[in-house]
């Protein structure tokens, strides 16, 4: 049984990797006015984030349309028996309820579609490992199994710089009173149950990164093999010197710097930082 892996943009693995790796994509788009693109095809994160600053409107997002995904799923069809599709957090956006419809109309391919409840590298992360054991002959089950058991340890916190984004794309989920008082702060968010919850109010960015820091090293700290992930939203630099401080203190993490792209940064505003991870 050949089975192909199929993902959204926002996992936002690069294009070689992709290739390398045989990971199929469906885009996510953003719009800005009449102009929509899509993600990781038309539009490169650095642009998009120019783009938003020198734009009047914010940008909206959308999902990839079930006829793109059907399409996607037929093409498929003429070299793999099956595909197994990771999808951005159901809680957050249709892409997942898109390509199961969308596999429930094809009698072409077997499609098995599972919900990442989480999103960008973090996401990746299921992928990558699922593209590996397709490359090595599992079969979907196999690879689905695994995916479960990934969830048991993989995590992901982040902080924004301004949460009116995520409120205004109706995306942090909470009473509107927790809301109001939460836009004083800066709480570190994470997922539960699908949905992106405030983990802990914070008063500061600098004390948010601290605890975010705090909860990579909590598990790191019990010396298991890991992957880790810093996921930033046009800040490399910064990015890339918590990596370095985190990779001299945890030199059996292996880390990789990701980005929020531009779907995933409409709804957290530039200088959004995360940090992903799971035990191998
Ligand atoms: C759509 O229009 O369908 C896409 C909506 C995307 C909402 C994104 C909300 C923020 C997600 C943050 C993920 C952080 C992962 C570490």
């Amino acid at each position: 049984m050949k089975t192909a892996i199929l993902t959204d943009s926002t996992a936002y693995i690069p294009q070689e990797v992709r290739e390398r790796c045989h990971i199929h994509m469906v885009p996510l788009s953003v719009t800005f006015g009449n102009e929509t693109y899509r993600e990781e095809i038309d539009l490169t994160s650095a642009d998009f984030y120019d783009m938003v600053r020198g734009a009047d409107d914010l940008p909206k997002t959308s999902q990839p349309s079930i006829g793109i995904i059907t399409e996607k799923l037929e093409q498929l069809s003429q070299s793999y028996d099956a595909v197994v599709a990771i999808h951005l957090s159901s809680g957050i956006s249709g892409t997942y309820q898109s390509t199961v419809s969308a596999g429930e109309m094809t009698d072409d391919i077997q499609v098995h579609v599972f919900d990442s409840e989480i999103s960008c590298m973090a996401q990746g992360f299921y992928v990558l490992e699922a593209a590996e054991m397709a490359e090595n002959g599992a079969t979907p089950e196999q690879i689905m199994q695994r995916l479960k058991e990934m969830k048991q340890s993989l995590r992901a916190y982040f902080m924004v710089d301004d949460l009116t984004h995520l409120h205004r794309g109706g995306r942090l989920s909470g009473a509107q009173k927790v809301v109001g008082s939460l836009l004083q702060v800066k709480p570190v968010l994470h997922f539960v149950d699908t949905k992106i919850v405030p983990y802990e109010k914070i008063r500061t960015s600098k004390k948010a990164l601290k605890r975010v820091k705090g909860l990579l090293e909590e598990v790191a700290a019990e010396g298991k093999p890991m992957k880790a992930t810093i996921i930033h939203a046009n800040r490399e630099e910064d990015a890339e010197k918590l990596m370095a401080e985190l990779q001299a203190s945890y030199p059996h993490v292996e880390f990789v710097i990701s980005y929020f792209g531009p779907v995933i940064g409409t709804h957290l505003g530039e200088g959004a930082l995360g940090i992903g991870w799971y035990q191998k």
